[in-house]
């Protein structure tokens, strides 16, 4: 599925904006498809109020039957067409919501979507008024159950001794908020009524000769009787290689590659466009942009360009005050400004795939991107069948959504499955397996919290991705044994797999401005204290097969209430206002000088 790109054959329509809104609390939740809440406007049928689009619903207003709400909400707003928009075939477009979501147009169901972090679309010409009001009504549930992604439960309390009549909870599998809504951009676009409906690019590179290849592949629905021609044009403007079939193979000369921006600071992250012309009845055009890269894995390194790549980075949440992990620009400004001022060259989208608004500042800037579905805290009793085809299905619309970026270098199915037990077996073979299938460009992997002696789905990775917390999980209050646990990890992982070694998370929750000499959890001495331990066994390692670090968290962020969270998870090295903890300031030390440090004969010698 193509990013909705406006060029002269395509027009796009933004319909974000204030939506009316209300939540469905009927006690089975069920009113709004029983009084048929889409088919007039949401404010004929009860009252509404007004809702931000992007944002979660859950922090906007003073009502925490609405933070806390479990079920469907129900959204409303009206929108014209032009005469002229008519005659092309209109498609509306939701970025994501999460989780579930019907969307009707004037009345009828236009589309239905099953997973909250992807997009999804539908042509709507048939249901659109001409000339006249139109409305879109969205119904968005946030049910968790065993066979969503991430999966989760609804206990019904039914002891009414203790709870009342219909009382009922959601358990969540995983550590961070269930923020729900319509998060991402909702719009309309245009394209004409043959159109480029998909392109593939992949791209390798001959070192010998200094030649990059552009590996296409173009779908067109309609007519296909049309003319083809397909452009790389360099950032000057220039074209550098044509073609002219729906598939083919295009050669750059002396092609400047697409690097992270560590391993190249004066050319990072060097983006060509492929440009793609279909000329017959009517023209469509789309700009597509890419990068000429490549990435291998050896049984120690991973290799970007065929360079040794070491990723200094952390992890993230989609998450802020107030708009909960609603799309703001502001907000992806200031990160990827905070990445840079850290020196972190790579994050992974812990535990769902982000906005593409995210992921082009990646492709942009030059930050590798560790690519994660939403297959978080997947136990036991989540193997099943249903759930599997489910996550084969959220995968291939992961790999279709985010296929041609450059920041994009590896792939994470999962984060800290039961990979312990017989079930993930065949589970995590198919997943992995399928991933490879899809995209046989880049590594796949899934971060793992069991250990080398009871794991058994690291066999099917390309990276191990471990995630560990010693000095915080356990051993708590010593950070002097984390250097010679460190070790003894990483040495059993070698023994047994031949591959590289990333450690995916480990951290500390430290509440900004609680200070304790000699140094206690939770205060900023003791993260500190962690963070330098694990770096000073990382050095050890580096170099050798370790491949990455990356800190939990790089802001603090909202959690369910929980007696281990205070006001959510303090694990960031900033708040989450993004203001830096003392631990910024070690990381960034770290960081900065891993970059910057002139060849010495470690590591470093890697960066051009
Ligand atoms: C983990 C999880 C992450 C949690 C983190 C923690 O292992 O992957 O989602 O937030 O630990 O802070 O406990």
């Amino acid at each position: 599925m193509l990013y909705p790109r406006g060029s002269e054959s395509r027009q796009i329509q933004s319909l974000d904006g204030m939506w009316n809104f209300r939540i469905d609390a009927s006690p089975n939740r069920n009113l709004g498809f029983e009084q048929k809440w889409y088919s007039g406007r949401l404010s004929t049928t009860g009252p509404v109020i007004p809702m931000a689009v992007p944002s979660s619903y859950n922090d906007v207003t003073e009502d925490k039957n609405i933070r806390d709400f479990v079920g469907w909400a129900w959204y409303d707003r009206e929108f014209f067409v032009s005469n002229v928009s008519q005659n092309r075939r209109i498609v509306l477009r939701f970025g994501s919501a999460h989780y579930y979501a019907i969307v009707y147009v004037n009345g009828i169901e236009a589309v239905r979507h099953d997973g909250g972090h992807l997009p999804f679309e539908a042509d709507v010409n048939a249901l659109l008024i001409v000339n006249g009001p139109n409305y879109v009504t969205v119904a968005v549930n946030n049910t968790l159950s065993p066979t969503t992604l991430p999966p989760g439960t609804i206990s019904y309390k039914t002891d009414t001794s203790k709870y009342p009549e219909g009382y009922f909870v959601q358990n969540l599998q995983m550590d961070f908020f269930n923020y729900a809504g319509i998060h991402r951009h909702v719009r309309l676009y245009t394209t004409p009524k043959t159109y480029i409906d998909d392109i593939t690019v992949t791209t390798t590179v001959d070192f010998a000769s200094n030649i990059g290849h552009v590996n296409y592949a173009i779908e067109v629905v309609g007519d296909q009787s049309g003319t083809l021609k397909i452009e790389v044009i360099d950032k000057s403007g220039a074209t550098v290689a044509t073609g002219t079939t729906s598939k083919g193979s295009l050669q750059v000369n002396n092609p400047q590659l697409w690097w992270p921006y560590t391993m190249n600071v004066n050319n990072p992250a060097y983006l060509y466009t492929l440009k793609v012309s279909l000329t017959g009845t009517d023209l469509d055009v789309y700009r597509l942009p890419i990068g000429i890269r490549v990435v291998n894995v050896t049984s120690d390194q991973f290799l970007i360009n065929n360079k040794p790549f070491y990723c200094h980075g952390v992890d993230k949440h989609e998450d802020s005050d107030i708009r909960g992990k609603g799309l703001d620009y502001a907000l992806i400004a200031k990160d990827f400004n905070m990445l840079k001022w850290l020196g972190v060259n790579c994050f992974r989208t812990s535990h769902y795939p982000y906005a593409e608004e995210i992921l082009d500042q990646a492709d942009q800037q030059g930050v590798v991107i560790i690519d994660e579905s939403p297959g978080v805290g997947i136990r036991s009793r989540n193997f099943g069948n249903e759930s599997l085809n489910h996550h084969l299905e959220v995968m291939s619309e992961m790999y279709r959504r985010d296929k041609n970026r450059p920041a994009v270098c590896m792939w994470s199915v999962a984060n800290e499955p039961e990979s312990d037990t017989a079930n993930a077996v065949p589970y995590f073979k198919s997943v992995i397996g399928y991933t490879k299938q899809l995209d046989p460009t880049r590594p796949v992997s899934f971060t793992c919290n069991k250990d080398y002696s009871n794991d058994k789905c690291v066999q099917f990775v390309d990276v191990i991705m471990i995630n560990r917390y010693y000095g915080w999980y356990s051993d708590t209050g010593h950070p002097e044994v984390i250097q010679r646990q460190v070790n003894t990890n990483f040495m059993e992982w070698r023994k047994i797999y031949n591959k590289p070694l990333l450690v995916s998370e480990f951290g500390a929750g430290t509440v900004a401005g609680l200070h304790r000499q000699p140094s206690m959890a939770f205060t900023e001495e003791y993260q500190i204290e962690v963070l330098s331990q694990f770096h000073q066994a990382f050095d050890q390692h580096i170099g050798k097969f370790l491949v990455g670090e990356l800190i939990w968290n790089f802001a603090d962020f909202m959690t369910a209430q929980n007696p281990k969270r205070v006001v959510g998870n303090k694990k960031g090295i900033l708040t989450r206002q993004r203001q830096p903890k003392a631990a910024a300031q070690l990381v960034r030390n770290r960081y900065n000088s891993m970059f910057n440090s002139s060849f010495n004969g470690d590591y470093r010698l890697c960066y051009l």
